[in-house]
């Protein structure tokens, strides 16, 4: 939005202006610049896969997180991050290099569906009305996309690679049948996925999410675990974000104990992290879910263990995962310490997880948080086996959570290091034969089915004869069949399952009558591996050529929103070592290094959404101030990584700061300046700053140094004239990244007849950025004691300290004054 003017302050406004620009030729006018550059871009592309001699360039591979083809369009928060992949490509293209830079869409999900179950619109419709107007708005960026690669998920010539791996992992056993408990909504009778229960409630509806078994496909993540864990360490990823990964996948190495049970013949095994604390473990809890939970209780307790088992399963998972005050029932039942013969009550509680470990835990109140909070609660024993500095404490008032201390209270233990037992005690446990050495992980094998329309078929037959039957190959893509009702059948099953046609098959081995599997997949199933299709998108024998992933994979530059760090950024890693297993390809990793853009937001920190109607829509922007302006003022808006508010009116100053540019290019261009030492010293330290930072990913520290440089140069023409032209042929170059239509307006401007992305990144000189030095003589009472060298232009405390310095030995006196002749003398006065 631009401020108005009064009618007559604005006459008066352009009254000025021309008055200005008299004698000078052209006023910056973004609009006729850029629709020039545009056409002359797209008549000779800037991006050619060879050099002038016919050589075919090294690639580097750019990707964005392909955009999900949303009806309201690109906000400028989503701008900032395709701004951003494409100031880095431009640099690499600067360098030398062929830019590998696709874009395509996530197209396959649950907004399209839900359009077309309140319109009854088809989804496919829907989408190709999204993509068509949100290529229109990227294009606006003036990226450098390469269209001729675009793919779309939802395409069958793509899903077809996408069942085409699934089956290849059916096979390879990875991927297999389980019945699961899913997030369901009672009343709208549906299955939802985790982005659809907000706080526990159904999003749509508002009712509480409870859980339902259902049979669903998964996929046998947790046999890459140690690989994908390893395999961090060769990545040039921000330590954040590896991290994440970490946790996520969280190998921890314990120990399984088994506790009989006290009169029974079971045994309940726990695992525990800290077997060291065994001698301090006071009561034990096994999940609602345990198979012996409610096998345990007696006939006191019965009633009370049977309510608790079923209110814990009426509660989703988001639920029990939540903060909040530890319930739990005593089953009745004992169990044995193994090491030391103690009678351990058994009790349920939710905050221990089914399917983590072995579902049972051993409690030690006094080392554990949790435990202490719920032994407290209940008036459980707490027993302290370790101590810090050999120390008993008298009043616990929270767990001492440690391994570090002696060991008290522990039988033939006592006196041990914790933390030396902690490594030592799973395998004194395994030699006893009450329990063994065990790795756990947090990850979990991934649930890949959705009960949905909208999505990917599953490519599998089920024949009541041969089970489990893939799709032959050669018959993929199994294309997804119209239907006349979007809706969720309210089984549980997918819209699918409603078309007889459809579901009645036979089988491909056999030949009986078999049936479809209806369920579709999740919209990750396309984005865990499209960036392996853009380089060979058209390629109907291969996921990709062996030539083409040579030559072009895999992805040296990855940038999206952080919001992906773990699920997206795992499940490509692990689709692409699938692939790399069965031989698709031979590399291992598929992006090299990483950047995550922070969010733009309202006002406030608030998420830009329609309902918030704080959308700022970058078109009106755009045509105002044009693209140049808007690609700088989205870096300028704060450092990149962070989230950033909005704020239009800034944008003035990049606007501006152009303008003053243009003016120096003008008042320059015809005049033949000679370079002065100044000049050239101020021209090394920009190309030195500009690049240093542009490397460290400090993009808006970029832009205020092209604006503090500006102000220098600007100073430096108004007493020479004007700039000489190698400075302005380097101000071109640095700024092509970033204000690509400008900067090759200024390139030609300047004489050239080529474009500004075949002139090379400029070098500095670190020599030339110095500042002049001068001999000066360091004195004691008037007396020469050193002459030293400094910068012309030091500060006069900065000059005095380096004259001490050089005289330090001879300051044994009282100093009285200090005086600094400017690049003239150091004078100590001493008594
Ligand atoms: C005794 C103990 C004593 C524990 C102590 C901790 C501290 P990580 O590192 O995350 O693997 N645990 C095991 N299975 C669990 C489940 N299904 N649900 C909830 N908690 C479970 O954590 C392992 C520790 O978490 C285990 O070690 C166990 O408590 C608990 F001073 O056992 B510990
Ligand atoms: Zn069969």
């Amino acid at each position: 939005m631009q401020e108005k003017l009064p009618v007559a302050g604005c006459l008066y406004v352009i009254m000025k202006e021309r008055k200005k620009y008299m004698g000078t030729k052209i006023v910056y006018n973004h609009k006729s610049i850029e629709k020039k550059w545009r056409e002359k871009w797209e008549e000779k592309p800037v991006n050619p896969r060879v050099d002038e001699n016919g050589n075919k360039k090294q690639k580097y591979y750019c990707l964005d997180m392909f955009p999900y083809p949303s009806g309201n369009g690109l906000h400028v928060g989503h701008w900032r991050g395709y701004v951003i992949s494409d100031v880095w490509s431009r640099y690499k293209l600067q360098q030398g290099y062929y830019i590998v830079h696709p874009m395509g869409w996530d197209a396959f999900g649950l907004p399209a569906e839900n359009y077309a179950i309140k319109m009854g619109v088809h989804p496919a419709k829907s989408t190709a009305a999204n993509v068509a107007n949100i290529k229109r708005q990227i294009n606006d960026i003036a990226a450098l996309y390469d269209w001729d690669m675009e793919v779309n998920t939802t395409d069958p010539e793509f899903y077809k690679w996408t069942q085409w791996i699934f089956v290849k992992m059916f096979k390879e056993g990875l991927a297999y049948e389980k019945e699961f408990p899913i997030n369901w909504c009672p009343s709208c009778k549906t299955g939802l996925a985790n982005e659809e229960v907000v706080n526990g409630k159904c999003e749509r509806c508002g009712a509480e999410v409870t859980k339902k078994n259902l049979r669903q496909w998964m996929l046998r993540i947790t046999k890459y675990a140690d690989r994908l864990l390893n395999d961090l360490d060769k990545l040039d990823w921000p330590e954040k974000v590896k991290k994440m990964q970490a946790d996520w996948i969280g190998k921890s190495y314990g120990a399984e104990v088994d506790f009989p049970v006290e009169g029974r013949d079971e045994k309940i095994t726990v695992y525990t992290t800290r077997p060291d604390t065994l001698h301090g473990a006071t009561f034990m809890v096994l999940a609602p879910e345990h198979e012996l939970a409610a096998s345990l209780a007696t006939p006191e307790t019965k009633e009370a263990v049977e309510k608790y088992i079923y209110d814990a399963s009426m509660k989703s998972n988001v639920d029990r995962m939540q903060d909040k005050e530890k319930t739990g029932v005593f089953t009745g039942s004992y169990a044995i310490n193994p090491l030391n013969g103690k009678k351990t009550p058994i009790w349920l509680s939710d905050y221990v997880l089914a399917d983590y470990g072995t579902g049972a835990i051993m409690c030690v109140p006094a080392h554990d948080d949790r435990d202490f909070e719920f032994a407290t609660k209940f008036n459980i024993p707490i027993i302290q086996v370790i101590a810090k500095d050999g120390k008993e404490i008298e009043n616990m008032t929270e767990a001492y959570t440690e391994a570090a201390g002696t060991m008290i209270n522990s039988g033939d233990w006592n006196g041990m290091e914790s933390s030396v037992l902690k490594k030592e005690a799973p395998h004194i446990i395994e030699k006893m034969g009450i329990g063994r050495a065990t790795v756990n992980y947090k990850l979990r094998d991934w649930v890949f089915s959705r009960q949905r329309y909208w999505g990917e078929p599953i490519p599998i037959v089920h024949c009541p004869k041969c089970g489990n039957v893939p799709v032959p190959e050669e018959e993929l893509p199994l294309r997804l069949p119209e239907v006349e009702s979007y809706e969720p059948t309210g089984t549980g099953e997918s819209p699918l399952a409603a078309i007889d046609e459809w579901v009645n098959c036979k089988c491909p081995v056999c030949g009986s009558d078999a049936k479809r599997e209806t369920n579709t997949m999740p919209q990750w199933a396309g984005s865990s591996w499209y960036f392996l299709r853009y380089v060979d998108n058209h390629n109907s024998e291969a996921l990709v050529s062996k030539e083409k992933a040579d030559e072009m994979l895999p992805v040296d530059m990855y940038i999206g929103g952080v919001e992906h760090a773990v699920l997206h950024l795992l499940y490509s890693r692990f689709y692409t070592k699938f692939l790399y297993d069965i031989g698709a390809i031979d590399f291992d990793e598929p992006f090299h290094k990483l950047f995550n853009q922070g969010m733009i937001t309202g006002k406030n920190g608030i998420k830009m959404s329609k309902s918030k109607g704080n959308v700022v829509s970058p078109d009106d922007l755009v045509r105002d101030y044009g693209c140049d302006s808007l690609r700088m003022y989205e870096l300028f808006v704060g450092p990149p990584e962070l989230d950033a508010e909005w704020d239009d009116r800034g944008i003035d100053g990049v606007n501006r700061f152009l303008k003053r540019l243009w003016n120096m290019l003008m008042e320059s261009k015809e005049k033949d300046i000679q370079p002065t030492k100044e000049m050239i010293k101020l021209r090394h330290r920009m190309v030195y700053d500009i690049t240093t930072r542009l490397e460290s990913f400090s993009l808006n520290t970029v832009i205020s140094g092209f604006m503090e440089y500006n102000n220098k140069f600007i100073e430096v023409a108004k007493k020479e004239g004007g700039i000489d032209k190698e400075t302005l042929e380097t101000i071109a170059v640095l700024l092509s990244p970033f204000a690509p239509h400008f900067a090759e307006e200024m390139w030609e401007q300047l004489g050239h007849v080529d474009t500004v992305f075949k002139a090379g990144w400029p070098k500095y000189d670190e020599n030339e950025m110095k500042d002049d030095e001068i001999k000066i003589p360091v004195q004691i009472n008037g007396k020469t004691k050193a002459v030293i060298e400094i910068p012309a232009d030091i500060s006069k405390d900065d000059a005095i300290a380096a004259g001490r310095e050089a005289i330090a030995d001879k300051l044994t006196g009282n100093v009285i004054k200090e005086i600094y002749v400017p690049k003239k003398i150091i004078n100590i006065v001493m008594k």
